[in-house]
């Protein structure tokens, strides 16, 4: 209670206490706070009872979803030692060698960050994962990494989830202390889809790893070097943490026709190992890598660069499994796979299943695949509650290697092109997305790079564009994404951007070509802190500013939300996207060792002004909420 938080603080203890102690300590009033979140998440499951989720388009009434089983582990016993245990031991420089010198292949699972962001736009909740964090990292403590955040995830969570993905990351971290928790982190771009000041890049990833990251793998939409240093060095200077390079790769390494060559791959890398970079990772967001490149470039980079090699792949063909295996072969050091029912497709390749593939091999890596296995069924029980945000790809396609559409985007355009109309266009959506790529020079296309190019396909499709009608209509507006692509915002692309489309686009004004960083003004953040405390709460700490900074508006919104509504992290899934059925009854942990029980006993219908009311019982006592009808 309050007058243990009091006798506890440190200041207190030390017997610095006046009479201003407590006013100078709002922190201690933390908990009225806390005592109306039973009554918050009441509003907001009464709102999905009246509204429905605003997220969920389509409920299925007649959906049946079965009770995940969660894989047993020992809920006492201590964590058997893992990676991060080896990198804390070993320091940075010790644990490249040792990675670099282990003839096994090393696994990534993705499952917590790209498997679902590519599978089911992103919106994973953290109390799905929590639930198995602990086990798996006790039960599979010989996984090289653990991806859990960055890429989408960071935006999704306040956007779409009203999640903070700080306390995320902490939790994972509690959840996972023996085994690398890593990132995707877009250099310049943070884990936004613009340009940051430098010093809010090297804050941010100062404040991730003081809070739980350990492999920071940095890449730049457009291979742009210049753009990763400022990320690589601080990762370097400012942290403990491994500073992974990566190269995103496309096309076919193979085509001599293509900038996008064995030279082009090998310069590179070179660069990045002479930024300091600890690990090399090539990024195949589109799962364009064939086998026969996968084994030149791999064997050729491992000639080239004096650095471990991470391979990442979507299985959007799905033949990705082969590449791997022609990987392993060529030397690869640690590949990204994500859990079975989490795999395939738009996805990362199934990681039980390529464990089968290594039997026998002399570099396998030996893991429980039964208990792997159950994690799959865990999953495949998990992923029910995510149907409205399934993306519809039932199988592979060839045509991946046409359109180069990156899985983690493949499962948005759709919806995005439903959203506006285009839904009977998909197709032309896709041919357009290839001949926009040429029309911008053929550019590597991952976020946000790829996003602009998303963007300008569905501009052509909807308005019946053509490329010369780009070139000679005057009058055209383009989407502002375009615009701040060609004007230099997301940096330089190799060869640079064609010159008719860069005057047709850019109508007379002048692009730039150094770092689109160095025009954006460094952040006080003493200053803008305290600016911050004052409009938001004072309770909002240092994590929140940034994640302000990041997102303005997407922060305001998700704080909003959260006064209204408080911590919905903390609901069952099922309970946080659909209505509650009557006498229906959830169970919510709000703390350790502190629990709720909802039950929802009915609604009413809307009265003259428009309100129902939605009748609960919290802890047995019957509340009730009014709730404006939106329909
Ligand atoms: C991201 O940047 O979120 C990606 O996953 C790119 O592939
Ligand atoms: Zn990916």
């Amino acid at each position: 209670g309050f007058l243990n938080k009091v006798i506890t603080h440190p200041e207190f203890y030390k017997g610095k206490t006046t009479v201003q102690f407590i006013e100078s300590h709002p922190e201690l009033f933390d908990m009225p706070r806390r005592k109306d979140s039973g009554t918050k998440l009441l509003r907001y499951l009464g709102n999905v009872a009246v509204n429905g989720h605003p997220d969920v388009k389509k409920v299925d009434e007649d959906k049946v979803f079965r009770s995940p089983i969660i894989p047993e582990f020992n809920k006492t016993g201590a964590y058997p030692e893992g990676t991060k245990d080896k990198l804390k031991a070993l320091g940075r420089e010790g644990f490249v060698d040792w990675l670099k010198n282990d003839k096994r292949i090393h696994y990534t699972d993705t499952t917590f960050r790209d498997a679902h962001q590519s599978l089911l736009a992103t919106r994973m909740r953290t109390i799905d994962m929590l639930k198995v964090a602990e086990g798996f990292a006790k039960n599979h403590p010989e996984i090289f990494s653990m991806e859990v955040w960055g890429g989408a995830t960071f935006d999704v969570c306040m956007r779409f989830l009203n999640e903070n993905p700080w306390e995320r990351l902490k939790l994972f971290r509690e959840a996972m202390p023996n085994v690398l928790l890593q990132m995707l982190f877009r250099g310049s771009n943070g884990v936004g889809y613009k340009a940051y000041p430098d010093n809010l890049v090297e804050k941010f990833i100062e404040k991730s790893w003081e809070n739980g990251m350990d492999v920071f793998r940095i890449f730049d939409s457009l291979n742009w070097i210049e753009a990763m240093k400022v990320s690589i060095k601080a990762v370097r200077e400012r942290t403990d943490a491994l500073a992974e390079g990566c190269i995103c790769y496309t096309g076919d390494v193979l085509n001599k026709d293509s900038k996008y060559n064995l030279d082009y791959y090998l310069t590179l890398a070179r660069q990045l190992e002479d930024e300091g970079v600890h690990m090399l990772a090539i990024k195949d967001m589109a799962g364009l890598l064939k086998p026969k490149s996968a084994e030149v470039l791999i064997s050729e980079l491992k000639k080239a660069v004096d650095l471990p090699i991470h391979l990442h792949t979507h299985d959007t063909s799905s033949i990705q499994s082969t590449t791997y295996h022609s990987a392993v072969n060529a030397g690869v050091d640690v590949v990204d796979l994500a859990l079975g029912s989490m795999s395939g497709l738009t996805s990362q390749p199934n990681f039980n299943s390529f464990l089968h593939v290594m039997k026998g091999h002399e570099r396998e890596h030996e893991m429980n695949i039964q208990s792997l296995n159950q994690y799959s069924n865990y999953w495949e029980d998990v992923r029910e509650y995510y149907y409205p945000f399934e993306s519809g790809l039932k199988a592979g396609t060839a045509e991946v290697y046409d359109h180069e559409i990156p899985g983690g985007q493949y499962s948005n355009l759709r919806p995005q092109a439903e959203s506006l109309g285009l839904g009977d266009k998909f197709q032309e959506v896709k041919k357009n997305y290839a001949i926009v790529n040429k029309m911008f020079g053929d550019i590597v296309k991952v976020t946000p790079s790829s996003k602009v190019v998303g963007d300008m396909a569905i501009y052509m499709t909807s308005n019946g564009l053509k490329p010369e009608d780009v070139l000679s209509d005057k009058a055209l507006s383009f989407p502002e994404s375009v615009v701040s692509l060609f004007k230099g915002e997301l940096g330089q692309p190799a060869g640079g951007f064609p010159m008719d489309y860069s005057k047709a686009i850019l109508k007379g004004e002048k692009p730039f070509t150094e770092r689109p960083n160095a025009h954006l003004e460094p952040i006080d953040f003493d200053k803008e802190m305290k600016l911050f405390q004052e409009e938001f709460d004072e309770y909002c700490d240092e994590l929140d500013f940034l994640s302000y900074k990041l997102y303005p508006k997407v922060f305001k919104d998700f704080y909003n939300r959260w006064k209204m509504f408080g911590e919905v992290m903390k609901l069952p899934t099922k309970a946080f996207f659909y209505q509650m059925k009557e006498n229906e009854e959830i169970l919510v942990d709000l703390e350790k060792g502190k629990s709720i029980i909802i039950k929802f006993l009915y609604k009413s219908s809307p009265d003259e002004s428009g309100q129902c009311d939605v009748y609960f019982e919290l802890n047995g006592q019957t509340r009730m909420i009014r709730v404006i009808d939106q329909h």
